[in-house]
This record gives C-alpha cells, sequence and structure tokens, in this order.
C-alpha cells in the first residue's frame, strides 16, 4: 500500500476521525455494495414492519453485525489488509483485531442517529478502537450524513448514551456547548472512507431521500485490550471472554496483520451472530 499521509494522521488525532478519499476503487466499492445488499436481505427482508412501528433504535438503522461470519465474499473486505493497516496507522496500533463488521442501512424516513461515543456502549478497555464508516453511496447532508465533534476523544470523557432507548433528539448533554467546537458534518464523496476514534462524539442526519443510505463498518480494537466490564456484548460472550481477560477468541480474530488472502474460519459454532440489531 502506498505510504499513509502523514497529514491524515496528523488530522485524526487531533479531530478523532478523519476522511480518506478514493480509498476504494468504485466497481470493487459497488461489488461489495451488492453483496452486503443481499446479507442485509437475508436478516432483515422479512421485517415488514411500518417505520413508526418500530424501536427508536431502529428508526435510525437496520443494524446487522458480523456479517463477514456468514458470507465468506465479505471477508475481503472485513480483513481487506488496506483498511486495516490504515486503522492501525491511524489509532498507532501493531495489530488490530474485529470487534465486529455491521452494516447500518437507514432506510428513506429513518431518523437521525443520537449523538454517541462507541466506547461507553463496549465492554473492553482501554479505549483503543477505531471504526472505518464506508458509504456505499457517498453520503450526503440529506441522506445520513455524519456529523463529528471535533477533539471530544481528547476530553476524557467516557459518557454512556442509551441510544437503544432514550428519546432525545436534542445536543449531546454531556459537555458544553459554548466550549466546543461546532459539529462538523461531512459529506463523503463515493469511494471514501471515514474513521472514526471510539471516545469521538458522533451522530448522523435523518435521510429524507426516497433512497436507503447504505453504510458498512468494521469496528477495529488493539491487540491486548481485555474485557473490562462484565455487562453482556455478543462478542465477547460467544466466545466466552471473562472480564480481565485479553479478547483474543475466534470472534475477534486478527483483522491485521495477515497475509493476504488469508481469512480466518467463520466461528459459527460458536453460536450465530444477532441477527439484527436491537428492538428494545
Ligand atoms: O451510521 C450511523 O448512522 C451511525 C454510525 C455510528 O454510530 C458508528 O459507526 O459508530
Amino acid at each position: 500500500m502506498a505510504p499513509l499521509d502523514t497529514s491524515l494522521i496528523d488530522t485524526f488525532h487531533q479531530d478523532g476521525f478523519v476522511v480518506i478519499e478514493d480509498f476504494f476503487d468504485l466497481n470493487e466499492l459497488d461489488l461489495f455494495g451488492s453483496i452486503v445488499d443481499r446479507a442485509v436481505e437475508r436478516r432483515v427482508g422479512s421485517d415488514a414492519l411500518p417505520m413508526d412501528s418500530k424501536s427508536l433504535y431502529e428508526q435510525s438503522f437496520q443494524q446487522c453485525m458480523n456479517l463477514w461470519e456468514d458470507n465468506d465474499d465479505l471477508k475481503k473486505l472485513t480483513f481487506s489488509q488496506k483498511l486495516g493497516e490504515t486503522a492501525g496507522l491511524l489509532l498507532g496500533s501493531d495489530a488490530l483485531r474485529i470487534w465486529h463488521d455491521q452494516a447500518l442501512y437507514k432506510e428513506s424516513g429513518g431518523r437521525e442517529t443520537d449523538p454517541h461515543q462507541d466506547w461507553p456502549l463496549w465492554p473492553m478497555g482501554p479505549a483503543r478502537q477505531i471504526t472505518a464508516w464506508i458509504p456505499f453511496d457517498g453520503s450526503t447532508l440529506t441522506a445520513g450524513a455524519m456529523g463529528y465533534s471535533p477533539g471530544s476523544h481528547r476530553l476524557g470523557l467516557a459518557k454512556f448514551s442509551d441510544i437503544t432507548r432514550e428519546i432525545r433528539d436534542q445536543p449531546y448533554p454531556y459537555f458544553d456547548h459554548s466550549e466546543m467546537a461546532d459539529v462538523v458534518w461531512v459529506e463523503a464523496p463515493v469511494g471514501s472512507v471515514v474513521f472514526h476514534h471510539s471516545l469521538t462524539v458522533h451522530q448522523a442526519k435523518p435521510n429524507v431521500t426516497d433512497r436507503v443510505r447504505r453504510v458498512y463498518c468494521i469496528i477495529y480494537f488493539e491487540d491486548g485490550c481485555v474485557r473490562s466490564r462484565p455487562f453482556p456484548h455478543q462478542s465477547l460472550d460467544r466466545q466466552g471472554t471473562q472480564e480481565g481477560e485479553p479478547i483474543r477468541g475466534r470472534v475477534t480474530p486478527i483483522a491485521w496483520p495477515r497475509p493476504l488472502d488469508d481469512f480466518p474460519e467463520s466461528p459459527l459454532d460458536l453460536g450465530s451472530p444477532p441477527t439484527t440489531g436491537f428492538r428494545g
């Protein structure tokens, strides 16, 4: 891979997110997009609930996790060495594991994604995680563009926001907005990837277009992170990782570095991944 421009690494350290343009060849991106479309259809295609009967969380997006496990073709994306190496260089890690991948399809009429930090939602420490957010059609302000609070990952803030249950539609409650830079709304061009740190406060606009906002995310954590809290999480419980233990099982294999075209075996014998997100 061509060396990553150090100004991108500086931006990530400074802001807690960075857009990397022209990351994907557009044919390749299209192909991955159609594989994810089919995978989402298999997981949630039978869900005919109208938008206003869905939970608030489901009104934000259809979430389908661990798609690599039952879609061999997606292993190429989830375990892409170019993506993994970029994530590793941004985070400053020598080795990354997969926490989980996920489709986040914001349907037409889908509501905003409420502001939150990721790390407090995950029972692992320390806070050494990074997400690659891959929009198959780019993102626009009318179709679920992400918004980031720049520098919020450096505030020492780690607040749990229950985006599955709280009714909010209001500014992020945990910092003084008069002291913070405004949210930066990112319209990501097709082919780009947006990376964010697990402590960066982020959110997304509603989708007021008539098309689905098709996004795939890969969440990586630094090898060596441990289970830090007992609350349930499928990535840990399926592989029996106990509190205090390093997270090293087959549900969370090394994502980078790996030899090219060497993909981990699916851990489906440990139980199926969750079908979709939460119906709370
Ligand atoms: O895509 C969205 O609407 C939200 C994404 C998000 O919260 C994340 O990737 O951590």
